[in-house]
């Protein structure tokens, strides 16, 4: 079985105008991940279980491990040659590494370094989100907030990390879908997952249920009708919601079904944070052969102006999604 790394040089081979500067990228997020999964998995025995006490930059408590993650990502970012910059969820601004005329890194990372962290303390799966782009400033300067404001349309990569019952990273390029699975006795990322396709129809949906009375009617309607769907039409259709978002990604991704968290009344854009947790996952979807929208376009259309900004944020199988704008909008 393949590993990341050979993956990623088999790769390389075949296309010869590849720098390799991608793959090194990758490699790194590889190696921080495995890294972060020492720590996930003792979670429950060392003092870094909890909370840190402060609040991360959207006001909402942060825990020992996402800072952890998120110190660790960046550290390896830096010390590799690729990567420009990093903008994640647990810092207020994006950091632009040094770059100089020996560096000349190409890209930059969008990150959320520990998603779904209120489940660390329950041993629920948690994830790493990130994006890749080329970045628009020049090689050899400082990376600008334009190299991290770009639609998700431009990402040259995306992938998550799921610390689940096994850990795995999945990564798109424009070329496919890849999962990897951690091999614990080796110590590394195995190519599992080849070429991974989104299911067209699925039977899971998957919304916080708690917020029905306040999602829009449209919504409201779709959800009615996962539940009233008539056998014979395949329903009704499982409801399965985690509160992780890269778990419930993750298992409609592979099983097909669709994700929902829409604005409410009190949050007109949701809670999903456009550049780092919705981003990667509309596009690996798209390559997949899935669909993700903020209900009246594709995610990877909108021009972002803000590093945190949120968005309504639907995404799953293609035929799910056509079901969904069609109560939505009609
Ligand atoms: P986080 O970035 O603070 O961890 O929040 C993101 C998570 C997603 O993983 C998950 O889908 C969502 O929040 C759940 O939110 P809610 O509890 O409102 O349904
Ligand atoms: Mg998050």
């Amino acid at each position: 079985m393949l590993t990341l790394d050979e993956f990623t040089i088999q790769q390389l081979k075949r296309f010869p105008n590849a720098t390799g500067e991608l793959s090194g990228l990758l490699r790194d997020i590889g190696l921080a991940a495995k890294r972060v999964n020492v720590e996930v998995n003792k979670a429950g025995l060392a003092d870094i279980l909890g909370d840190t006490g402060g609040m991360n930059v959207q006001g909402e408590e942060v825990k020992k491990l996402d800072v952890y993650a998120n110190t660790h990502f960046t550290e390896v970012l830096q010390r590799g040659i690729s990567c420009a910059g990093v903008g994640s969820e647990e810092m207020d601004d994006y950091i632009a590494f040094e770059d100089d005329v020996s560096r000349q890194s190409k890209y930059v990372c969008l990150i959320d370094p520990l998603d779904g962290s209120s489940n660390i303390d329950v041993n629920i799966s948690i994830g790493t989100i990130f994006g890749v782009y080329r970045r628009v400033s020049e090689r050899g300067t400082a990376a600008t907030q334009a190299d991290f404001l770009q639609k998700g349309r431009s990402q040259i990569a995306a992938g998550y990390i799921i610390y689940g019952s096994s850990t795995m990273l999945v990564y798109a390029t424009r070329r496919g879908v890849n999962g990897f699975t951690l091999d614990p006795s080796i110590g590394e990322f195995c190519l599992s997952h080849p070429d991974i396709q989104c299911p067209a129809q699925g039977m899971i949906y998957s919304v916080n249920h708690g917020n029905f009375f306040s999602y829009g009617e449209g919504v409201r309607r779709y959800i009615d009708q996962c539940q009233q769907k008539a056998p014979r039409d395949g329903g009704p259709y499982t409801q399965r919601y985690s509160g992780s978002m890269v778990a419930d990604m993750h298992r409609n991704l592979l099983k097909g079904g669709i994700f929902l968290y829409p604005g409410t009344t009190g949050k007109p854009n949701g809670k999903l944070r456009l550049l780092y947790e919705c981003n990667p996952f509309a596009f690996i979807l798209e390559v997949a052969g899935g669909v993700a929208t903020d209900g009246h376009q594709p995610i990877l259309d909108i021009q972002p102006s803000t590093l945190h900004q949120r968005t309504p944020f639907f995404a799953g199988s293609r035929e799910m999604m056509a079901e969904l704008h069609a109560w939505m909008h009609n």
